[in-house]
């Protein structure tokens, strides 16, 4: 397959280029694509060199898929000419994700909506990927009715210039900000800017991501998104309210069964994920699973996920990985 890779110098796309190698992805030719500023680098994949190359030389070598990570402006203006090439595009912008024409896709609950006339798929947002995995096979139990989440999300999701700050902040050093306040001992309760409602367009990216992958408008969703000074992974507070009861462990059972997941649920054992120990996987991992005494019919849980990997490169990667399978490419 002749694989080229948007956005090859940028953090999600150096953890494309590691997952493509880990999985020994079938890559016949690779192409690293990024900005003018960036042409005539060198990266390494697998042991040998290759040079950066700009986009239109990019479309011009007309690559079986195209793994986007490089911006909704440089995507919506580029994504449209490598397909018209003939590439597959799989997109991490939110671009196209809300796009009704475009497919919003999680492979292990979806990816048999793709067919060969998708040429531009859309990733769902980190945040929104590791959350859907855990819902979506209790959605089908117990029919979800409404969801309220709160994330702590890493600032590798801001990408290099907060890890900076934050490496500045430890520092006691003055450099470039990421944010409009310091990250270092504090809590940032705005991910991406605010919209009209109030919300962060993070917020509303749980809120309308999720609707579109579960296929139903009918679930309630309320979000908090919240920029942590940590670099592992999201971590999510998830308040999930069916219109059916359920039985607590036979949650675990469920999330234990299903592809993708790994529950990790002991109150004796001290057994709960944390971002640390996601970091570099590509699971989702789900604990603190307790009924909610609240309120009937609801139930507490507890996501981590690292939101470069299965939030991003590694659900991406996925998506190419099914449409090779299915013949789609
Ligand atoms: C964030 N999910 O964490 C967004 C974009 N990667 O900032």
């Amino acid at each position: 397959m002749r694989i080229a890779v948007v956005g090859a110098t940028g953090m999600v796309g150096e953890v494309m280029l590691k997952v493509l190698a880990e999985r020994n992805f079938p890559v016949t030719e690779l192409i690293p694509v990024a900005s003018e500023r960036s042409v005539g680098k060198e990266i390494e994949y697998k042991g040998k060199k290759y040079k950066v190359v700009g986009m239109q030389t990019a479309v011009d070598m007309k690559a079986d898929i195209a793994l986007f990570s490089a911006g909704g402006d440089t995507s919506l203006e580029w994504a449209p000419k490598f397909a018209a090439a003939g590439t597959t595009v799989i997109d991490n912008s939110s671009a196209w994700r809300m796009d009704p024409t475009k497919k919003l896709i999680v492979p292990e609950i979806n990816a048999a909506e793709l067919t060969a006339a998708d040429k531009i798929i859309a990733n769902p947002n980190c945040s929104t990927i590791q959350m859907v995995l855990v819902l979506a096979p209790l959605h089908k139990k117990y029919n979800i009715k409404r969801v309220i989440v709160s994330t702590y999300q890493s600032i590798t999701g801001t990408g290099v210039k907060a890890v900076q700050q934050l490496e500045n902040e430890y520092a006691g050093v003055q450099g470039e900000m990421a944010y409009k306040y310091p990250i270092h001992r504090n809590a940032i309760p705005q991910c991406d800017s605010f919209e009209e409602n109030g919300y962060t367009k993070e917020e509303m990216k749980l809120v309308r991501e999720t609707k579109k992958i579960l296929s139903d408008n009918t679930i309630a969703i309320t979000a908090t998104a919240v920029r942590v000074p940590i670099v592992g992974g999201h971590s999510e507070a998830v308040n999930v309210e069916f219109s059916n009861d359920f039985d607590v462990n036979e949650v675990r059972n469920i999330l234990h069964h299903t592809d993708g997941v790994v529950v990790q649920d002991n109150n004796d054992t001290y057994t709960y994920p944390m971002p640390m120990y996601a970091q570099g996987k590509d699971e989702v991992f789900v604990g603190r699973i307790r009924r909610d005494e609240s309120q009937e019919n609801t139930l507490n849980m507890w996501i981590v996920a690292d939101n470069l990997r299965k939030g991003a490169a590694t659900n991406t990667i996925q998506i190419a990985e099914y449409l090779i399978a299915a013949k789609l490419v």
